[in-house]
């Protein structure tokens, strides 16, 4: 029987710190009355579901805004060491629903909708997701502050106000279309302005928008002004609420007077145009760097803005600049914001007048840098030109900071002159600036994000540096956020759980563990059975209101959500399902369990061959559909516009989790993690932090296939998918019926596209090489899924191991082993 240890339900008492009892009294002047009615002065039969939303949202910030301004006041008085996280995404999704949970409202939150008579669901679905990020990354930078401020660690997060997220992604015809992101079209009720805390930023060069694009005007300096917008980052239990700082672009001059009296009246305000076009919109590439000026210019914008800031903050409670590394830690979220290296410097040498080796001791002490990527093409090199044009000084001491490297490796390996190229900072012969040379030789701290990476990126990718600076390595295996990812998304879960070991699970994820003991329960089995098909339904139901979808919850439900890209293999998993819907062709009677298989994910606009996948697996869907031979059998649903709520509402009503990149190629990954921990069975390859997981869980409890990373390496230089077609027959079946035009009629530049993919072009990502062991994987889980006992067992010990995936645990990591901070408790009134 399931222990029952009875906890107090910290998720529904009141925090005594807040007097929240005026959002839900029908007084005259409660909090939402009071916003319903002025906010928007509209007559009460104009009054929507957006203006019920805002009220709501207004509310709620009104309570927490005490407690913001007095987590502010608390560091300021302690001044303790700061978290400084720099990061060009942070993708948060929606805050309402988040904010009430972790500030303990969701029990009166419920009542209130309830007697109100407020949809509740409608009106969630109000706010427009904050899509500031493109996938992993800036998922992975929204789950740390979340952590941060559970743990009451004093951080802060940098970032952009871009004007235009993620762009929003349709199809049509089985193509991607983009349309823009315009998220602020009606105010956010989460942002605060703080024009008095702007930022001038100065830069070598103007600027001038022309068909579309930014050009540099050479020799002209010019200066820009970034405007603080804060938003509230509120832990669970609501003692700590930090802040995530986003930087808006601007003009420092509201008019040039002399141009306004000139009569140039449009020119003027065109100048400010220019300004905020810096950070009008994100930049869609997830593990690519496409080298456009603009980035270049919202990286050092997005540096310049919030090394100021933390310099200021330091300031205004420390006297001596060599106390920066014991009261500030910046963290570099990839080398995005790097140039944080040469901007520290500046500020060390050129305003506080330190000698060089002082300010290089302060600026390496101070910051940390993560790798998220092994991708060639997502390593960021910017031409030396660009320094020249826009941050001249800013060259001159990656110049000597390179001098110096280079000396430094000549004294430790005389005459080696191959190494020390290899190391270099500015690239020979093609004069770009490796960003990721500089982070890492102007840092203390060099961190992967999943164990098997971080040997990657030691032992391949910057071998040299490592071997130079060997102490500066360290891995730190990401981690997710139960309280969005369990808790919020998937309530009948995670009340299932909580009946059984209490709920200190919420904030300390290892507590899961306890559901080991539990997984021979039958009383517990059949209860994560019960949620699991609830939370199916529940997600079946939207999809059908949503968008019209019908799907069955009495299939297998088997997800591939993530971006599209051609290392992540989205084409193996169509090969598997057309391999299984060729199956059925050939035998009709053959015995396998219904399935549904979900795709969701955005190609980059630029990206061909990502964007024929997401044609390819919609053609494929259509004709499986139009199939009266495997109607109610096999299903094909690709799901437009993937972003954090659609997550939300999958990945709980998941029973399969693909995690299927080539192996070596996935750095981490982190949608695996919300997957285990909602009961989902992972079927994936040996990468990333996939490995982990099955090592947590135990093998036995993974569908795991394909080559090691170690074997993809080997045998790159023979491999032939030629081989595997000529001598695989089910290989040969998939392909011909592929290449047969099955499911492109008409469209051959599809199949051509794909033969060269998968065949003529060799197969880089060896889908070939790992077809045949995904599919014996696959075969392993139907006879599992036929055995409902064993197959929810397996997934209970999934869930009682993804502790460790907590991003508790790893920000617990970041704040021993890299930053040294300590909570600062903001005490209760
Ligand atoms: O970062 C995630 C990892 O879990 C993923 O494995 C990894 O692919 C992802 C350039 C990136 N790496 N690099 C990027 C994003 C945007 C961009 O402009 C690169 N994203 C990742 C979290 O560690």
């Amino acid at each position: 029987t399931p222990t029952h240890r009875p906890e107090p339900d910290v998720a529904n008492s009141i925090p005594p710190q807040y007097d929240c009892g005026c959002l839900f009294s029908g007084s005259d002047n409660a909090l939402y009355e009071r916003h319903l009615l002025f906010d928007n002065v509209l007559a009460s039969s104009e009054i929507g579901n957006r203006e019920r939303y805002e009220a709501v949202a207004h509310s709620v910030r009104d309570i927490l805004s005490q407690r913001w301004e007095k987590t502010e006041e608390i560091y300021d008085r302690e001044n303790p060491k700061l978290i400084g996280y720099l990061s060009m995404e942070f993708l948060i999704g929606r805050s309402l629903s988040n904010n009430i949970v972790n500030l303990g409202l969701d029990r009166l939150a419920r009542r209130f909708f309830h007697e109100h008579q407020l949809d509740e669901l409608a009106l969630l679905s109000e706010e427009p997701d904050a899509g500031l990020g493109n996938g992993g990354l800036g998922r992975l930078a929204a789950c740390f502050l979340e952590s941060m401020a559970t743990m009451q660690l004093p951080g802060m997060g940098y970032g952009l106000r871009y004007e235009y997220g993620m762009f929003k992604q349709s199809i049509v015809d089985g193509w991607q279309r983009e349309q823009p992101d315009n998220w602020l079209r009606r105010p956010d009720p989460w942002e605060v302005a703080r024009p008095h805390l702007a930022v001038p930023v100065e830069l070598g060069c103007s600027f001038e928008v022309r068909e579309g694009s930014l050009r540099a005007i050479a020799g002209v300096p010019s200066s820009l002004l970034g405007i603080p917008y804060d938003r509230p980052v509120v832990g669970y239990g609501g003692k700590n609420i930090n802040t995530l700082r986003l930087w808006a672009s601007a003009t420092p001059h509201v008019f040039d007077f002399q141009e306004f009296s000139a009569g140039d009246f449009v020119g003027a305000l065109a100048e400010r145009l220019t300004a905020e076009t810096v950070t009008r919109v994100l930049y869609p590439d997830d593990s690519t760097s496409m080298g456009q000026g603009l980035r270049f210019v919202q990286e050092y914008f997005l540096v310049a803005c919030s090394l100021a800031d933390l310099v200021r903050r330091f300031q205004k409670n420390n006297s001596s600049w060599d106390d920066l590394p014991e009261k500030v830690a910046i963290q570099l979220n990839d080398t995005h914001p790097s140039l944080a290296v040469a901007e520290l410097m500046r500020i060390l040498l050129d305003v506080a007048k330190l000698d060089w080796e002082r300010s290089w001791d302060i600026t390496k002490r101070t910051l940390a840098y993560t790798n998220h990527t092994l991708l060639p093409e997502a390593l960021e090199k910017w031409p030396l030109r660009w320094f020249e044009l826009m941050l001249p000084r800013h060259l001159q001491i990656i110049l000597e900071i390179d001098r110096r490297l280079g000396e430094e490796v000549q004294t430790r390996w005389p005459g080696d002159n191959g190494r020390i190229e290899r190391i270099a900072i500015v690239e020979q012969g093609s004069h770009l600036v490796r960003m990721a040379h500089l982070a890492i030789a102007g840092s203390h701290s060099t961190n992967g994000v999943a164990e098997i990476h971080s040997n990657l990126l030691r032992n391949v990718t910057v071998s040299d540096l490592a071997e130079l600076y060997p102490d500066r390595f360290n891995n730190k295996t990401n981690g997710v956020t139960p309280r969005r990812w369990l808790l919020l998304s998937n309530p009948g879960l995670a009340e299932c759980i909580s009946e059984a070991i209490g709920d200190r699970w919420k904030t300390d994820a290892t507590d899961l563990k306890h559901l080991k003991s539990l997984a021979d329960d039958s009383g517990f089995t059949s209860a994560v059975q019960t949620a699991k098909r609830r939370a199916k339904v529940r997600f079946a139901d939207w999809l059908k209101a949503q968008a019209g979808i019908q799907v069955d919850p009495d299939t297998i439900f088997d997800s591939q959500v993530k971006r599209i890209h051609e290392y992540k293999r989205q084409f193996l998993n169509g090969l598997r399902i057309v391999a299984l819907y060729h199956r059925l062709r050939q035998n009709p009677d053959l015995d396998t369990p219904p399935r549904t298989f979900f795709f969701a994910g955005k190609a980059a606009p630029a990206y061909h061959a990502a964007k024929l996948i997401i044609k390819f697996l919609n053609n494929l869907a259509a004709t499986i559909d139009g199939d009266p031979l495997v109607r109610g059998r096999l299903r094909v649903v690709f799901l437009p516009d993937y972003c954090v709520s659609l997550a939300e509402q999958l990945i709980p009503a998941s029973d399969v989790s693909n995690q299927i990149s080539t192996a070596g190629y996935e750095a981490s990954g982190t949608s695996n993690m919300k997957f285990m921990m909602n009961g989902a069975l992972t079927i994936g390859t040996r990468d990333g932090a996939t490995i982990e997981m099955a090592e947590a869980a135990g093998e036995e409890n993974f569908f795991l296939f394909g080559l090691t990373a170690d074997q993809v390496a080997k045998s790159r230089g023979w491999y032939s998918p030629g081989w595997h077609y000529e001598h695989e027959a089910e290989i040969r079946a998939v392909l011909d019926m592929i290449f047969s035009g099955e499911f492109s009629r008409n469209e051959p530049a599809v199949t051509d596209a794909m033969r060269n993919i998968l065949l003529l072009g060799g197969d880089t990502y060896m889908h070939l090489a790992d077809f045949t062991s995904y599919m014996e994987a696959d075969s392993r889980l139907q006879s599992l899924y036929r055995e409902p006992e064993a197959w929810h067992r397996k997934a209970i010990l999934n869930i009682a191991a993804s502790g460790r995936f907590s991003s508790d645990r790893t920000i617990g990591e970041y704040a021993r082993d890299i930053w040294e901070v300590r909570p600062c408790p903001v005490p209760s009134n």
